[in-house]
């Protein structure tokens, strides 16, 4: 039995269970019971290697990330160093150290499928169409995407998008779905047309409420009537000056999985609204009532529940913008350092509609925090970029810790935020594992 498998199993030997989860990189939460006792301390040192420095600072409960990081990524075709987490459909996220650019690489962007994407050879972007309709749309038309390309005025823009279930593996009790850890989120460079300008070329009506996309991606069960999800954005986040009908990524075409060749982006909000492989938009005099806009999808509780709750549906609301986030990007969690050297962090931050305007990270579980430097972003509605030196007063284990804070004073919490029974939007600090030496 390897090291680190042995001290787990040693370590909650009276719950198999939770053993099993660390030792296959499944996320558990943090605050199921109290357990840093002396004993726990000697017990996660032989797991991790090393003495944890700050270990009285240590939450009770708290599971050492070093503990918690998965396995190695599988490979996956235009991609690069992603983790897949599920294969039918393809869902697969990306490292935090492999989202370390300022700007996101189509091969370094994750993938969330909720059905089968349409068959790559079968695409020809220069027959592609578009059909712009609905309730609330005066002279509905359906563009090809030379048309909509040769129309409208091109507007290229850094754009953040993360899924609204990214760190869903950290609620307890679980929630279904895929569970992502920290990388379903990246700021690629989109380039396309306002879906303002080409929605207003069409007329849109007073009585406007809500978009509605089609994608020509199918249903998991083969059904042709059934759509994989058709989800929407209220009217006033579809007429913003950022959100675009993306062709490129990058300045290349968009990565097949992504959307190629076109596909919407709301940046800021869960990119569920970012219909990929877009065949049509609708203009809705109500709310869009598509594949994953009804019931518990993309919707969270309008009032704090405890863990498990069974919450009833017309208390639900509509996810929009996304809560304040940052990553850890460098160093990768579990590196060595040398004690006598600085360590330089680096990562970014985002807030969904609003800006980040401080970061904080921490080397002792949350007690004093340091203020990291933080660029502006390179347009709105892009993440921010932030770094910091780091020193550490002695050798063992430490947990680098970042906290961000947006524009109307809001922080990311330590630890996981309310739960909720579909595990969105936790935006719980980002953790990455430091073993000082000499
Ligand atoms: N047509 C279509 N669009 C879609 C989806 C999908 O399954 N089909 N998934 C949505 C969800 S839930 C997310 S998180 C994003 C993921 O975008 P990405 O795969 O480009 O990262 O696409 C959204 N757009
Ligand atoms: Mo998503």
């Amino acid at each position: 039995m390897p090291k680190r498998e042995r001290g787990l199993r040693e370590l909650y030997s009276s719950d198999p269970e939770r053993a099993d989860a660390l030792v296959f990189g499944r996320r558990t939460d943090l605050s199921r019971r109290g357990f840093l006792e002396l004993s726990a301390r000697g017990a996660f040192a032989c797991a991790i290697g090393a003495p944890i420095v700050f270990w009285r600072e240590m939450p009770a409960g708290l599971v050492p990330v070093a503990l918690l990081d998965s396995q190695d990524p599988e490979p996956l075709p235009g991609k690069d160093g992603l983790t897949v987490l599920n294969d039918r459909p393809i869902n697969a996220e990306t490292p935090a150290h492999l989202l370390d650019d300022d700007i996101t690489p189509g091969s370094r962007l994750f993938v969330r499928n909720n059905g089968h994407p349409p068959p790559r050879r079968g695409i020809d972007a220069a027959k592609w169409t578009l059909e712009i309709s609905g309730e609330s749309i005066a002279a509905p038309r359906t563009f090809t995407l030379p048309e909509l390309k040769r129309e409208f005025e091109h507007h290229t823009l850094q754009l953040t998008i993360e899924c609204g279930g990214n760190g869903r593996s950290e609620f307890n009790p679980p929630a279904r779905g895929n569970q992502w850890t920290v990388g379903a989120v990246g700021c690629p460079r989109w380039t396309g047309v306002r879906m303002r300008d080409v929605l207003q070329a069409c007329g849109v009506k007073e009585d406007a409420v809500y978009t509605g996309y089609y994608g020509a991606d199918t249903h998991l069960s083969g059904d042709p009537e059934k759509q994989p999800i058709s989800r929407g954005v209220p009217i006033h986040k579809a007429l913003e000056d950022e959100s675009l009908i993306a062709f490129a990524m990058n300045g290349e075409d968009l990565p097949w999985l992504n959307g190629h060749p076109l596909r919407l982006v709301t940046g800021g909000w869960p990119a569920s609204t970012c219909g990929k492989w877009v065949r049509k938009l609708l203009v809705r005099d109500r709310v869009h009532d598509g594949a994953k806009m009804t019931g518990s999808s993309y919707r969270v509780p309008k009032y704090r529940v405890a863990p498990g709750t069974q919450v009833p549906k017309e208390d639900m609301q509509i996810i929009e913008s996304m809560p304040v986030k940052s990553l850890i990007t460098s160093p990768k969690s579990g590196i060595t350092h040398r004690q006598s050297d600085a360590l330089a962090i680096r990562g970014h931050a985002w807030a969904g509609d609003r800006a980040v305007s401080e970061v904080w990270v921490s080397i002792d579980f949350g007690s004093r925090w340091q203020r990291a430097e933080l660029k502006e972003p390179a347009n709105r509605l892009a993440w921010q970029h932030f770094s910091a030196n780091l020193r550490f007063p002695e050798q063992g284990y430490y947990e680098v810790w970042a906290r961000a804070v947006d524009s109307e004073g809001v922080s990311q919490p330590m630890i996981l935020p309310g739960w909720n029974p579909k595990g969105y939007l936790n935006n719980a600090c980002h953790r990455v594992a430091v073993q000082v030496t000499t």
